[in-house]
């Protein structure tokens, strides 16, 4: 296992619920280190931009209205594996469908509405990261 980096955000829903310590929580008690981190609001464009793998799928403009609802925290995790491990710290995209104990599983309430995204390779990681961060705002630990 390599040290990685993936990017998550905690969407709207979760922040509108005020758990973003709680979800902070599960990442550091899994030994993910937050290395760069922020709050903001996502345009149409950005939103739009972020998900553009998805542009072509029914649900994309639900996606985007849902991730501009509302401000969003955006972090980058650090650690062994970390894009893997992040995924199963979420659990299934559809919260039903979530395994106990993951962070869907225990805050989300519908697909749409699912607490948190995070990274799903390597490429995804690199492109991501780099569509909210400039280098300088990713801080070594
Ligand atoms: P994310 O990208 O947000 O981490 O979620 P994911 O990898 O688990 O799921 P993905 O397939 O990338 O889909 C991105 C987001 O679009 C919404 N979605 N809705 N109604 C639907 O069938 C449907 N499928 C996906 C979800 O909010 C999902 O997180
Ligand atoms: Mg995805």
């Amino acid at each position: 296992m390599a040290v990685e980096r993936t990017l998550s955000i905690i969407k709207p829903d979760a922040v509108g619920k005020n758990i973003i310590g709680k979800i902070y929580s599960r990442f550091e008690s899994n030994d993910l280190q937050i290395v760069a981190a922020k709050m903001l609001r996502l345009s149409d464009v950005v939103a739009g931009g972020f998900y553009a793998e998805h542009r072509e799928r029914p649900f994309f403009k639900d996606l985007v209205e849902f991730m501009t609802s509302g401000p969003v925290v955006v972090q980058v995790l650090e650690g062994e594996d970390a894009i893997a491990k992040n995924r199963e710290l979420m659990g299934a995209t559809n919260p039903q469908e979530a395994a106990a104990g993951t962070i869907r599983a225990d805050f989300a309430s519908s697909i749409d509405a699912n607490a948190v995204h995070g990274s799903d390779s390597p490429e995804s990681a690199a492109r991501e990261i780099a569509y909210f961060f400039a280098a300088s705002e990713i801080c070594e630990r």
